[in-house]
């Protein structure tokens, strides 16, 4: 299945800071507004470091449904919290509304992070794509290709790739994505 992750901040509950909600998409659907499935998670100390999540699934795909799989949706929200150009900690060095992570169509353990700057509503197409391959016999990706900045200090380097390295590895590594 050749789904799609997308990760936003959104004060969901009204209340404190921005939650980390991830949206599902499944092949074809590129509707913003119509994920096939989300996933909020929140901070319970409202401190941006994210803990709790709504109701999950058995999103590693071993058959069993614990707290195992809701630390997939944990890892993946600090990971996106890590994002200084995503994160609206700072807004001053906020480029980017959501990221959208994706297989490549070109290969079948490519991943493509894809940004969408402020107001850029359409899935399809995205401001800037950072590829990561080279994943090894662990899930773990090796190679980063295109890399922006995005820890937000104003430079390209090993500390940019591994926040991206460490998206392409919790997304791939999200086996069984069901509603
Ligand atoms: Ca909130
Ligand atoms: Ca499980
Ligand atoms: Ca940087």
């Amino acid at each position: 299945m050749k789904y799609k992750q997308l990760y936003e901040f959104i004060n969901t509950d009204g209340a404190g800071k921005p939650e980390v909600v991830m949206s599902r998409y499944d092949e074809g659907n590129y509707s913003l507004d119509n994920p096939n499935t989300r996933i909020t998670i929140y901070s319970s100390n409202d401190d941006w470091k994210y803990d709790i999540t709504s109701a999950t699934n058995d999103a590693d795909g071993d058959g069993d449904h614990d707290e195992d799989d809701q630390s997939y949706y944990m890892i993946a929200a600090r990971l996106v919290a890590e994002m200084a150009t995503l994160s609206p900690m700072d807004e001053s060095n906020r480029l980017f509304d959501r990221v959208l992570i994706a297989f490549s169509d070109h290969s079948e353990q490519d991943v493509n992070i894809m940004h969408y700057k402020k107001g850029n509503r359409d899935l399809k197409n995205p401001d800037f794509i950072v590829k990561a391959s080279n994943r090894d016999s662990y899930g773990r990706y090796r190679t980063v290709i295109d890399t922006i900045d995005a820890d937000g200090d104003k430079d390209i380097d090993k500390d940019d790739e591994l926040i991206y390295r460490n998206l392409a590895t919790s997304f791939s590594s999200m086996e069984n994505l069901l509603p």
